[in-house]
């Protein structure tokens, strides 16, 4: 059973979260191409050789896609723009059908009742900028800072909110060390530089969203819990090394002005020329902090050269993405978050929920794993506010099954199954379970 509003305080916001790029069809309406078109076309980077071409067909299928979130009573939606349907090349002429899109959107969600949450950039580089060096370029903060300039002036009257960038760790890290997402690199000399201009990226959007008059400002941190896989002092190490470059180094940059000293001491001789003076411009004030959770890790030491640790298998429950199952870790951010970095700040979990092998079938698509997954995640939240945690709402990720990047359209998300061949959309047993407890 989903807990109800009941079960939070007065005024916490429900809402679902998607992507540009995993949902829209981005071969269409005159977006240009990005990073993550080069990256699928490239062969054995995504599952099956899938793509955005097409992906849930949302341009042309939103009215129908807001209806669903209507239905589901929600209070928020949390969407992305994409740079290269706005701008194609990166920088200069806009598409207008790109702008216009969105604007339509904002509307559609308003007329409905929902509020509008902005991420301005959800990982679809436009290629031109990626062609230029993309996050490796420190003029790119420059760049994002006009693309966000012109997406405040066409919507930013009508936004709840608007955060730049999502999860830059994943932008940094994921892309740029692991290899796993756009561009493919792993390179630690391109890691660094881009752990860095993802911040000053962030700052330089922040100053812009501002000064065009957009208010309730945020940033978006994915987290997940390192657990050491031993009890030796080698595998503490290891573990605090991977907490310190995934969940501490983006909110310290912001919250501290620092970047935490295991992380440096594998990144620091990699970084940018004066990266030490741009903390005034990445420490902008914020108005709010969002948090993705999904997991846990545990983690190894190994052999090699820094970062010098492995993730090992650990005994929880799995996911479908085989990602263990652990709602206690999202307590741990939301309490470790309002503790040592954010204070006051309202605080909102951004992402949360499963993949799941979801069929349809003759009663439904009876997704029970997922309503107790998001039961579980969802009564960590409520421990928190009741225990004086700002932590203001909760965002499902995700509306629809989508394109879950490297792994293609297999691994499903929503709360509503797409089916890829036809596009028909089918609510979950999880969507009706959630419209249930959100009703009011
Ligand atoms: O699908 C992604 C999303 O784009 C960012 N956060 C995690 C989700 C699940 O992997």
């Amino acid at each position: 059973m989903l807990p109800t509003r009941a079960d939070f305080p007065e005024g916490f916001l429900f809402g679902a979260a998607t992507s540009a790029y995993q949902i829209e069809g981005h071969a269409q309406g005159g977006a240009g191409r990005t990073h993550w078109d080069d990256f699928a076309a490239t062969p054995g980077n995504v599952a099956n050789a899938e793509n955005g071409d097409l992906a849930c067909d949302h341009l042309h299928r939103w009215q129908e896609d807001l209806d669903l979130l209507a239905g589901a009573n929600l209070d928020v939606y949390r969407f992305s723009t994409s740079w290269a349907r706005v701008m194609p090349e990166g920088r200069g002429p806009v598409n207008a059908a790109g702008l216009d899109f969105y604007d339509r959107l904002v509307d559609g969600l308003l007329a409905r009742g929902i509020r509008p949450a902005l991420t301005l950039y959800h990982w679809e580089l436009p290629s031109a900028l990626a062609d230029l060096g993309g996050w490796r370029n420190r003029d790119i903060a420059g760049w994002f800072a006009d693309f966000a300039e012109v997406v405040a002036r066409r919507l930013g009257d009508r936004l709840w909110s608007a955060a730049p960038i999502n999860e830059p760790w994943c932008v940094a890290w994921l892309s740029h060390f692991l290899g796993h997402h756009a561009p493919g690199l792993r390179d630690i000399r391109a890691t660094a530089r881009a752990m860095h201009h993802v911040l000053l990226a962030h700052g330089r959007a922040i100053q812009a969203l501002r000064a065009a008059g957009v208010g309730n400002l945020g940033a978006v941190f994915n987290f997940e819990r390192a657990f050491p896989a031993d009890d030796s002092p080698e595998a503490a190490r290891a573990a605090a090394t991977f907490d310190a470059f995934y969940n501490r180094w983006f909110i310290s940059g912001i919250f501290r002005r620092e970047y935490p000293a295991e992380a440096l001491a594998g990144l620091g001789p990699h970084m940018p020329p004066g990266w030490e003076d741009d903390f005034d411009t990445i420490a902008q004030p914020l108005d709010w902090c969002g948090a993705n959770y999904y997991t846990c890790k545990r983690i190894a030491p190994a052999p090699g050269p820094w970062p010098a640790l492995a993730e090992v298998a650990g005994p929880l429950p799995r996911t479908d993405m085989g990602w263990e199952i652990h709602p206690e870790g999202l307590g741990f951010f939301l309490r470790r978050m309002h503790r040592d970095y954010t204070g006051d700040l309202p605080l909102y979990v951004t992402e949360n929920g499963m993949a799941a092998p979801d069929r349809i079938a003759a009663g439904g698509i009876r997704d029970e794993d997922r309503i107790a997954y998001l039961a579980a995640h969802l009564g960590e939240v409520a421990k928190a506010a009741a225990e004086g945690v700002p932590v203001r709402g909760y965002f499902c990720w995700s509306l629809l099954d989508n394109f879950e990047w490297a792994f293609g359209y297999g691994k499903r998300f929503g709360l509503v199954h797409v089916d890829f061949a036809t596009l028909k959309r089918t609510p979950k047993a999880s969507y009706h379970a959630l419209a249930r407890a959100l009703a009011r």
